[in-house]
């Protein structure tokens, strides 16, 4: 797919063949997404994710329910041996284990999630099922895999042959340095407002690349990779798990929404918090999205480099989010 504002231009009104630009949003504005049309369904996702985006749109725009959208959208990268951050290809723990965390909320407050999950690619729709199926929100390790395996899902090796190499290669110092980079990710945070103004949000990823054998980060955690309130809006956060952990960044954005603060100004003080308390060194990375119930978004990082992809009337953007640290 190419990137060029003259697609844009053409495909302008057009719906999920949508061209894609790069812009950069204006981090002064009050206004945090100034491509926003309130009432119109949208998604929004980490990274650069134009793929997942389409997959997301194409349910929305045929009046889909936001739920049926987000998880089509982060199944694309999941699938994807290409997304290091993700699924199937994602990078291993420091054992060889793929092991994947994701959860899932929607428009009523229901969430359903999995950790420490293997062999399972769809890691999202394994959480959509814990939500619908079970009377719990969070199924871990091999219990995620087994209710997976009972409900019709294939298992697989997700452990890719360039992912294998890569381990390898890491073996040979074993540095044990499991820091999420600040340039290069994949993982998906995901959200979207459907046609009836319903918001739902999903995150799903294989986590830092050769962490320790179980470790879990932010992304299955309701309320810090992911958190939506249907009344208030949706946050989901990417980069380093332990961070976005310890501040809870995704609740703390929609509350901040809550007390009325604009998805932008919710998105820096989850930030911010972090950048005070945490004191976070030089190579840590945290990106936050936000919306609100008025398809108002905003996006910030702790370092440069942090982008998403942003759907709506039948554009898609790929924006730089502004940084706490330029
Ligand atoms: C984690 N937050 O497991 C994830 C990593 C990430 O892009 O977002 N990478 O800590």
């Amino acid at each position: 797919m190419k990137f060029s504002r003259r697609k844009f231009l053409k495909t302008g009104t057009l719906a999920t063949t949508a061209g894609v630009v790069a812009c950069q949003t204006d981090p002064k504005s009050g206004k945090s997404n100034p491509h926003s049309t309130a009432g119109t369904p949208l998604v929004i996702s980490t990274w650069k994710q134009p793929k997942a985006n389409a997959a997301a749109v194409a349910v929305v725009e045929r009046r889909g329910r936001a739920l049926d959208a987000v998880e089509a959208g982060v199944r694309v990268p999941e699938a994807d041996p290409n997304d290091t951050s993700v699924g199937y290809g994602g990078r291993p723990d420091r054992d060889g284990h793929v092991t994947l965390d994701a959860c899932i909320m929607d428009e009523n407050g229901n969430a359903g999630s999995v950790t420490f999950m293997e062999g399972i690619m769809h890691a999202v729709s394994v959480a959509r099922l814990v939500m619908e199926k079970t009377p719990h929100v969070m199924l871990s390790g091999d219990g995620a895999t087994q209710f997976a395996r009972q409900n019709g899902f294939k298992k697989e090796n997700l452990l890719t042959d360039d992912s294998k190499k890569a381990w390898e290669k890491w073996l040979e110092t074993a540095d044990y340095k499991p820091v999420a980079n600040i340039e290069r990710h994949d993982t998906i945070g995901m959200l979207a407002i459907d046609a009836a103004g319903n918001i739902s949000g999903a995150c799903t990823t294989s986590g830092m690349a050769y962490k320790l054998h179980g470790r879990v980060g932010d992304s299955p955690i309701i309320g810090a990779g992911m958190y939506v309130d249907n009344e208030i809006g949706g946050a989901c956060a990417t980069g380093l798990g332990e961070l976005v952990l310890r501040t809870l960044s995704s609740f703390l954005a929609v509350e901040l929404m809550r007390q009325g603060s604009t998805p932008q100004q919710a998105a820096e003080e989850a930030v911010k918090r972090i950048a005070r308390k945490l004191k976070p060194t030089d190579d840590s990375q945290v990106g936050i999205l936000t919306v609100n119930k008025k398809g108002e978004h905003g996006a910030y990082s702790l370092q440069k480099g942090f982008n998403y992809t942003i759907s709506q009337n039948g554009t898609t953007h790929i924006l730089d989010a502004p940084a706490e640290r330029q």
